[in-house]
């Protein structure tokens, strides 16, 4: 362990959790429960529930009835407001505890951990303002003696299950969102990172929230999360996580034709073109590669860089990257935190492996960084890489950067596009007219231009291709968690069909 880890953020024990329905904490009782190391230090943080099957039947239960008697989508949306700008006030409130457990599950450093709660509750607070938005539409132009609306309602029950990258930012990118459509929830975060979603319930229920409306159950996604899958009382499911889960859930959905949101993978290009401020494009894309370890779905992975610059360019990137602070993630001053766990790290480890064997060019980086505690990884960075190279078409979710460089703004642009991802691109360059036809042609959810990673709840976030469907965020994002109905009024008396 870092000798500057303050020791008394270090649990003495781990901190037990139950799990939460219906307003309540519940306790683990006769059920298994797992404790989680934490993954930069191998000390026991939390110790979590393994919830039975009857579980979560009993939590959909209480959603279903929570949502059949309209006590929170009966509500004006003003009074929703209320509870998500009370909720976001609880967020501010618990934030030096939410940083930190965060901090202990994932591994990621406690500056981003706080800047992601604090983004989390402002999440919360724009959702608010969603929830008094939400509206239909009228079709006043049918005739003199028809009238015709289109009115938004929520869905019903909705399965939220999250991945353990950003447990608390990917929730509160979802649950306001979905309580500002009117929805109830049982939610089930990632086996190893479950703590803050469990106090975000607790918040709720403070911040007024009624009884059953969000529930948390927690176990594994195998069992779990593929029965929550499954389930005929669940409306609709929201998941995040890998492609191949994703696929899963689409075939396990069909049971009762559930509506299904998906956010998967990524294998995201950065493309730098030779007339970009090549300083700022460096910073961009170090960061879009290390950010939270690469652990991170709209991480660059790619860089498409123009022939004529990729090797100077290399040389300020590997610059960058030998003065990245990778470290304890206690420490305020680290930037990158440990991996999240040995299977991780594990297939991180194998893909530069994968890389170096199949020839291409080890530029910096590639090894871990065994302590005597801890798993961490140094950013790598791969040049002389085929387009057909694993690490060139598959998501590896580790601090690893592969170089494609490119001729032509085609090339730039087919090189983009070739993957079977469509998650996040970005684009570098100071012609205007070229990051707007780049733009265009690139086929990806969000897309940044001389910026990456940037945003907030205003805009839709998702994929196109194999990263996913469905919009999360903005207005898009609550729109999603309702179903459309059509009404057709007539005005006056009938012409009638029976003569
Ligand atoms: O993800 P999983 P894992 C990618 C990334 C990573 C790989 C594996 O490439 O290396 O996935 O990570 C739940 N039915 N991403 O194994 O398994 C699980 O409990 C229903 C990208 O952790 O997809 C967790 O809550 N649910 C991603 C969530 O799904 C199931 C973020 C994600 O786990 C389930 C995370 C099942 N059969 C990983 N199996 C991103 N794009 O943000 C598991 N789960």
């Amino acid at each position: 362990m870092d000798k500057k880890t303050p020791l008394h953020a270090l649990p003495a024990s781990p901190r037990d959790f139950g799990f939460f329905v219906d307003g309540h904490w519940i306790e683990p009782g006769s059920r298994a429960t797992v404790v989680r190391l934490s993954p930069a230090h191998d000390v026991p943080v939390t110790c979590i529930t393994r919830c039975t099957k009857d579980d979560l039947d009993h939590a959909v239960t209480v959603a279903r009835e929570a949502f059949a008697d309209r006590r929170w989508s009966g509500l004006a949306g003003a009074d929703r407001a209320a509870v998500l700008l009370k909720a976001a006030a609880g967020i501010r409130g618990r934030l030096d505890e939410l940083s930190l457990l965060e901090t202990l599950e994932t591994g990621k450093p406690i500056s981003q951990s706080r800047g992601e709660v604090e983004g989390a509750a402002a999440i919360y607070e724009y959702a608010a303002g969603a929830a008094r938005a939400l509206h239909g539409d009228t079709f006043n132009n049918l005739g003199d003696r028809v009238l015709g609306l289109v009115t938004r309602e929520p869905i019903g029950v909705v399965g939220l299950i999250t991945p353990w990258n950003f447990p608390f930012f990917i929730l509160a990118e979802r649950v306001p969102f979905i309580l500002a459509a009117g929805c109830t929830i049982v939610a089930k975060p990632s086996e190893v990172t479950s703590a803050t979603t469990l106090v975000m319930a607790e918040i709720l229920a403070n911040a007024g929230l009624p009884d059953g409306v969000f529930n948390v159950v927690t176990g594994s996604g195998s069992d779990i999360g593929q029965a929550m899958t499954e389930h005929a009382g669940i409306d609709m499911v929201s998941f995040t996580g890998s492609t191949e889960v994703g696929r899963r859930a689409l075939l396990a959905s069909a049971g009762n034709f559930k509506k299904l949101g998906l956010e998967l993978g990524g294998k995201n290009p950065q493309i730098v073109f030779a007339d970009a401020d090549l300083d700022d494009a460096a910073d961009g894309v170090v960061f879009g590669t290390c950010f939270n370890a690469g652990q991170c779905c709209v991480g660059g992975s790619r860089l498409v860089v123009e022939r004529s610059i990729a090797a100077d360019f290399e040389k300020l990137l590997a610059e960058k990257f030998s003065r990245i602070r990778v470290g304890d993630p206690l420490d305020p001053e680290t930037q990158v935190g440990a991996i999240i766990t040995s299977a991780q790290n594990d297939s991180i480890l194998g893909h530069i492996a994968g890389g170096l064997k199949g020839g291409a060019r080890l530029v910096c980086g590639g090894e871990a960084m065994n302590g005597k505690v801890g798993r961490f990884i140094q950013p790598t960075l791969f040049a002389d890489v085929g387009r057909d190279m694993a690490i060139a078409r598959e998501e590896i979710f580790g601090p690893v950067l592969t170089i494609l460089p490119f001729d032509t703004f085609e090339e730039a642009v087919e090189i983009a596009n070739d993957t079977i991802y469509g998650l996040a691109a970005s684009i570098w360059t100071k012609n205007l007219d070229k990051a707007l036809q780049a733009m265009r042609l690139v086929q990806a959810g969000r897309v940044w231009i001389n910026t990456t990673i940037s945003g907030g709840p205003e805009l839709p976030i998702g994929g196109f291709k194999q990263s996913g469907s469905g919009r999360e965020t903005g207005i898009y994002g609550v729109e999603e968690y309702t179903e459309v109905k059509s009404v057709h009024i007539t005005l006056g008396k009938r012409d009638h069909w029976v003569s």
